[in-house]
């Protein structure tokens, strides 16, 4: 097949999985045409069938603003047209999909563009729910002739919060079992925790909607009964307010901030525990990396995250905001080691039998070609 995918380059869950999809159908022989502002972060090395397409947005004086949208669909059209793709999936309806929608109208006499947007979390959780894109969102949806959910739940969002009565695939996200793997603990975990404290890990963009000051509160409570240290991993605009905390609280030995990282396989393995107790989170691809590490992830009780953690299995879940009982839970586990381990052969075999790229690449695949015989 010929596909056209779209997604944002930068940090962030979609883009990742967009790229990492990308790069398998690549692997598979599928011809791969990725349509983005800038080259996706994932994407830093030469893969064989996967060409990149930059969009650039002109400036002219009577633009206050960059037009992206519509030089997004422009480059789709020339990108469709040229390379004669089959379809175009999209990742992240805003404005993906709007886009998507108006190069397949402006093609339609020259062939049939099929559309498949793949709903990630905030583009229907958030962003999406705000009045004057609501409409736009549930229209780009509706006409796409394919339409993926990350969670069950995201999809039960989209079809209450829109009336949306288009049919949505759940399909999960997923991850590479033998990259994201158990290895041991590492160099680096040893200059983070010399005297051999347990280390607490939570990667993010650290935005609001991921209450990284809520792992900062869990610490402290953590170190009351066992030594402990915390990784933070990622950057964004709650970075500030989380350092002022840890100043706040005495914490600065014990936090770690590394900013943003590349080399997450070596930080997770020095790791004990995954934290992610956020407001909202539509699937938690972070946590599943953690899992693939055979990490235990303690979660808040939101959105996707009850659909990959098993409570009291791979981890455990408690209400947003309850740091007491999150911190309770992680002393239950560090200060466990046969649970602990137990704990961790759970998460890592449940990543490894169900969110594996060889289960769900396949998937993806079939749901095209049932949209292109549609
Ligand atoms: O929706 C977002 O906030 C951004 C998006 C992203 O691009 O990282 O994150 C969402 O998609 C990820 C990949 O499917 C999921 O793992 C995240 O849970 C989801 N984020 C939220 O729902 C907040």
């Amino acid at each position: 097949m010929k596909i056209g995918i779209t997604c944002y380059p930068t940090y962030g869950g979609s883009g990742v999985i967009a790229t990492e999809l990308g790069k398998e159908l690549a692997l598979k022989g599928h011809e791969v045409h990725l349509i983005s502002y800038a080259l996706p972060f994932r994407l830093s090395k030469f893969v064989k069938n996967i060409v990149f397409h930059e969009v650039e947005t002109s400036s002219y004086p009577l633009f206050e603003f960059p037009l992206y949208s519509l030089a997004l669909a422009s480059k789709m059209i020339e990108v469709a047209e040229y390379e004669n793709l089959d379809l175009l999936h999209v990742h992240y309806a805003i404005p993906h999909a709007t886009s998507a929608y108006l190069a397949k109208q402006i093609l339609k006499d020259k062939k049939d563009l099929k559309i498949i947007t793949t709903l990630h979390g905030t583009d229907i959780t958030l962003v999406g729910l705000e009045p004057s894109f609501l409409p736009l969102v549930k229209f780009s949806i509706e006409q796409s002739d394919g339409v993926t959910a990350v969670s069950r739940f995201l999809k039960e969002k989209t079809i209450t919060n829109y009336s949306c009565e288009k049919p949505i695939e759940v399909i999960p996200n997923f991850i590479d079992i033998n990259l994201y793997k158990p290895n041991g603990k590492t160099a680096f975990g040893e200059r983070i925790a010399p005297d051999g404290e347990k280390i607490l890990v939570h990667t993010s963009n650290f935005r609001p909607v991921k209450r990284v000051p809520d792992t900062i509160k869990i610490l402290k409570k953590v170190i009351e009964d066992v030594p402990a240290k915390l990784i933070l991993i990622g950057d964004g605009p709650d970075r500030s307010e989380c350092e002022r905390l840890c100043r706040q609280l005495d914490l600065c030995d014990q936090v770690k901030f590394l900013g943003k990282q590349e080399g997450l396989v070596e930080i997770l393995n020095s790791a004990d525990l995954f934290l992610i107790p956020s407001q909202s989170e539509s699937f938690g691809l972070a946590a599943l990396e953690a899992m693939a590490c055979g990490l235990p992830v303690i979660s808040s009780s939101v959105g996707g995250l009850p659909e990959l953690i098993n409570h009291n299995e791979t981890g455990f879940i408690a209400e947003i905001g309850d740091v007491d009982r999150m911190a309770k839970y992680a002393v239950d586990l560090l200060g466990n080691d046969r649970k602990y381990k137990l704990f961790s052969k759970n998460a890592r075999d449940r990543a490894v039998n169900k969110f594996d790229k060889s289960k769900i690449i396949p998937i993806y695949e079939e749901f095209y070609k049932r949209v292109l015989n549609s």
